[in-house]
């Protein structure tokens, strides 16, 4: 295994970016004009690629201010229009899924099947978007008053603040985006410091969309800055809805000060995924189903699968053909054929890794393998590590947190309805997963695991975008995608409409 070089890593980046339809040179040239810069790195080496000038607040307020104006022409688009430009986005996005995934590689070291996998994630949404463009349904309902109808209505409800995390650097601005897109709204995004090039490339393409199609200009726009400008944004009145993806510390913060202003939000926070292997299952498609939800991604999804709660008959059976599994796994760069783990993030989530396995072992757990950090000779700043896998002897605080990174904390069970509130015993509720072939165990499962995505023989992780996506408890209750979240992007109206030419009150009240 070995890294490729810094040159290369530039090279592929310019011939992304430029194929998206952003220059990285004018981007990286261009004078921070006093906000300062961020540092454009690839997690692949560590190396710094570059620094893009970040937007300070009076930049933030005249891209609200742009966005706002920009609304005021685009809520007046019949919504089947406004489908269009989705429509022409996915189209884009299509042609240049392997630009983009590459970007993605870069940025957040993602092997290129799952960054091709992220924009089709965003190419899905598009479909769907298109589609319920002409079914954003209201209700008519019969009134108590002769001569009247009441209707309730949905309307373009302004401007949509985004925030996203390094680990889905363009998906989950597509998720909020074709959906706000095709309620009315406009959107700016502010995507985490470590994806500037994946969130201007993906905004390119969005831009050219929105030119091809005749849309109004600023229909999306990016904000690049630290998390005090993702503050300065979540505060601020001219954003009328904010969607944050990321840690439930950031929640907690983002949840108060909007309610404070009486503005909306949706939080996508951090998961605790857990699976129930029960002694029916078939261990063979559990095995492949826990591989791919834990170690996948380096461990780096909110839906990771982090706690295995395995039936005491097939715990050490499965554990042996589970560390047997990651023995197998190719870690190191993404770019190199082969390649199932790539590096993590950088230093600070290698380090909360060690942290927690300390953790773990003093709590009483035993290390079965992984944790180590390899590659190290290759380059200095990289951490590239070995999933880990830990027994343990229960469900002890450190299992409670969430580490974002490969560690899969095993524990055993006699019951299975204990083994269900062991699931649920966890400050977070995202997504969770029963491997059994009993009828029974699967519909207790769903009945009574409190995450927001349950699964029945399928890992925690790979949700498709028709389903609605999000979690319950410290996930934040928001859900994004499937069926009904583009209520979350539009304001509901009542409509009483009297035809009768009498003023009949409702509740039989009389007046003048
Ligand atoms: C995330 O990790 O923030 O279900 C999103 C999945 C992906 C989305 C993950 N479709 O794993």
């Amino acid at each position: 295994m070995s890294l490729p070089t810094q040159q290369q890593i530039l090279e592929t980046t310019k011939k992304a970016l430029a194929a998206c339809g952003a220059d990285f040179d004018q981007l990286t040239s261009a004078s921070s004009g006093g906000a300062g810069s961020l540092t454009l790195r690839s997690p692949i080496n560590g190396a710094e690629l570059g620094q893009v000038p970040a937007d300070d607040e009076a930049a933030m307020g005249r891209k609200l201010d742009a966005a706002r104006e920009a609304f005021k022409q685009w809520r007046d688009v019949p919504a089947p229009v406004r489908g269009k430009v989705v429509q022409r986005w996915g189209q884009l996005l299509e042609e240049h899924k392997s630009d983009l995934g590459e970007l993605v590689t870069i940025e957040a070291g993602k092997i290129p099947s799952e960054a091709a996998g992220e924009v089709q994630e965003m190419i899905d949404i598009c479909e769907l978007a298109l589609g319920q463009s002409r079914q954003l349904f209201g209700k008519t309902l019969p009134s108590e008053r002769p001569g009247h109808r009441l209707m309730e209505t949905w309307h373009p409800l302004g401007v949509v603040g985004i925030i996203t995390a390094f680990n889905f650097p363009v998906a989950v601005f597509a998720w909020n985006t074709a959906l706000a897109l095709i309620a009315g709204d406009t959107v700016v995004w502010k995507p985490s410091e470590t994806s500037s090039l994946s969130a201007i490339g993906a905004e390119a393409l969005l831009r050219r969309a929105a030119k091809d199609c005749g849309a109004p200009e600023n229909l999306s726009q990016v904000l690049l800055g630290d998390r005090d400008l993702g503050a300065a944004m979540v505060a601020d009145k001219r954003v009328d809805l904010v969607s944050a993806t990321g840690s439930v510390a950031m929640g907690r913060k983002v949840g108060p000060v909007v309610a404070e202003r009486f503005g909306r939000v949706l939080l996508e926070l951090g998961g605790n995924n857990a699976a129930i292997v029960a002694p029916s299952a078939d261990l063979d498609l559990a095995l492949r189903g826990v591989v791919f939800a834990a170690a996948g991604t380096a461990g780096q999804r909110c839906t990771t699968l982090r706690r295995l709660i395995v039936h005491s008959s097939v715990a050490d059976d499965l554990v042996d053909r589970v560390a047997k599994a990651y023995g197998t796994l190719a870690i190191g760069s993404p770019t190199d054929d082969g390649t199932l783990v790539g590096p993590l993030i950088n230093k600070a989530s290698f380090d909360a890794m060690q942290n927690a396995l300390r953790a773990a072992e003093e709590q009483g757990g035993t290390i079965v393998c992984g944790g180590k950090r390899v590659l190290t000779d290759e380059a200095d700043d990289a951490y590239y590590v070995e999933p880990a896998v830990v027994r343990m002897p229960s469900q002890t605080q450190i299992v409670e947190d969430e580490t974002f990174a490969p560690i899969l904390y095993v524990m055993e069970y006699d019951d299975f309805d204990a083994a269900v509130e062991l699931n649920n015993a966890v400050p977070q509720g995202l997504s969770s997963a029963v491997f059994t072939s009993e009828l029974a165990e699967a519909e207790r499962f769903l009945a009574y695991s409190d995450t927001g995505i349950a699964n029945v023989n399928i890992g925690t992780s790979g949700a498709e975008i028709g389903g609605a996506f999000g979690g319950n408890k410290e996930t934040g209750w928001g859900r994004e995608s499937g069926t009904d979240s583009w209520q979350a992007y539009m304001r509901q109206a009542t409509n009483t409409i009297n035809y009768s030419g009498e003023l009949p009150l409702a509740q039989g009240v009389e007046f003048i």
